[in-house]
């Protein structure tokens, strides 16, 4: 075995982060649309995030906000003319598509792929596939420019297998690494990894969209090379779904051999712990941390993001450290679970609670906020090092935040064509900071 750490590919802000309303089933994105964002804030805050956990001794990189407007999208829609006439037209004509293609959402890395580590993988490269993030308009936008950040920075074909993203058709809705968890003894040990599906590919499930598929899961699963027999492919909680859990990791998140999740997460709990503990027999004792319902209700779980945190073993701590929202202490339920669940025996010894507060608004908690990638040495030592964070390069990362970003965005400020100039800027300065400038 190689030995490898997990280091977490947080999404930078980007400058356009605003409140667009623009995903049904996503309870926090519905409550706060039209409010006024503050990209700089948002910014600022997902930083300060990243900096704890260099603080902490992790390995933290980050992956660049894509460029936007996507003029590509107006494009396509008709919109013709110069930069200016475009906006100015979209603005007027369909101001919905001019809020997709200026949304910010590729910060949430949790949707940006799904990784397979190359201790799983048959032909022991480090695997990505690109989620195609079909179910909403705005998302569906990111992966071509998503591919081709990773291609940058995870460049090197005898290492790494940058996929295309699966078919952008309903039957293969993807949604990455947000639907997928890996459970191992150590992060380079073989390991267990779990999908975790809303529908079948060519069922219709009435309520709030199910994003990902079982197809899309088994496609990933088969091109990483994936062991069947330490595989496992469950169906989320439709209950959940219709709660507001669009992903997965609002409900559960499972890191090393412990799984943290909410009792209503699985449509079958029972059958999913037997799966695991099936496939990851002669690798890890899975420990199961279950959420009771008496304890949390699942209005609570969802609102406060309990479950959308990070679960990481810090450097010199015996047990697993819970990075969670705000939010999660100051909703009664979670908070008296947080502190019951550090008071006992069981994997996760601490909990530290993060202002997310700006992402959090269009439901984004700290686990959105980051793309898990496990690397050996070689793989760290071979990926585009402009990317792994220390704190001198948050400091500029902030500064130029602090210099080019708003800190008052409401969805009409959308229409100004000049804010088109303003992100394009803003952009360019954060991919010289990251030596990223080829792909701006
Ligand atoms: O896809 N919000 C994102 C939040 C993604 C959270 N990711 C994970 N759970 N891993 C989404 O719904 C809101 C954008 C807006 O309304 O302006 C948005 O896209």
């Amino acid at each position: 075995m190689k030995p490898a750490v997990e280091v977490n590919f947080d999404g930078l802000i980007g400058p356009s982060h605003n409140y667009g309303g623009l995903s049904d089933g996503n309870l926090a994105s519905a409550r706060n649309s039209g409010d006024v964002s503050n990209p700089r804030e948002a910014a600022v805050q997902g930083l300060e995030k990243m900096r704890s956990l260099v603080r902490a001794g992790l390995v933290q990189g980050v992956l660049p906000p894509l460029p936007r407007p996507n003029f590509d999208l107006l494009v396509s829609a008709g919109f013709t003319g110069s930069d200016t006439q475009i906006i100015e037209a979209a603005a007027r004509q369909a101001p919905r598509l001019l809020k997709a293609a200026y949304s910010a959402s590729s910060m949430w890395t949790a949707n940006a792929a799904t990784v397979s580590p190359s201790a799983d993988t048959s032909d022991g490269l480090l695997h990505f596939t690109p989620a195609n993030l079909s179910t909403m308009l705005h998302r569906s936008l990111e992966h071509p420019d998503t591919t081709a950040s990773l291609i940058s920075i995870f460049a090197g074909d005898h290492r790494f297998a940058v996929h295309a993203a699966l078919p952008a058709h309903p039957d293969f809705s993807d949604e990455g690494a947000a639907n997928h968890v890996r459970l191992c003894a150590e992060h380079g040990a073989r390991g267990v990894e779990l999908f975790v599906y809303g529908r079948d590919a060519a069922e219709s499930v009435a309520g709030f969209p199910a994003r990902q598929t079982r197809l899309a899961a088994e496609s990933v699963a088969r091109s990483h090379g994936l062991d069947p027999a330490r595989t496992v492919i469950v169906r989320q909680a439709k209950r959940a779904i219709e709660a507001g859990a669009f992903h997965n990791d609002v409900v559960c998140v499972g890191a090393l051999d412990t799984l943290f999740f909410h009792e209503a997460a699985f449509e079958d709990t029972a059958a999913t712990l037997e799966a695991l503990r099936r496939a990851g027999d002669g690798l890890f004792d899975l420990k199961p941390v279950m959420v009771p319902e008496a304890e949390v209700p699942l209005e609570d779980a969802i609102r406060s993001y309990l479950f959308n945190s990070q679960l990481l073993q810090f450097p010199d701590e015996d047990r697993l450290v819970l990075v969670a929202p705000l939010e999660a202490k100051e909703t009664a339920s979670t908070a008296r679970f947080c502190e019951q669940m550090v008071a006992g025996n069981g994997p996760i010894g601490r909990v530290e609670f993060v202002d997310v507060r700006q992402s959090m608004r269009n439901g984004g908690g700290p686990a959105c906020l980051r793309l898990r990638v496990v690397m050996t040495e070689d793989e760290l030592a071979e990926c585009h090092s402009g990317v792994i964070l220390d704190e001198e390069l948050i400091d500029e990362l902030q500064a130029a935040v602090r210099r080019t970003y708003r800190d008052r965005l409401s969805p009409e400020d959308l229409a100004d064509p000049s804010f088109a100039d303003e992100c394009r800027v803003a952009r360019e300065e954060l991919l010289k900071i990251l030596e990223l400038e080829d792909l701006a």
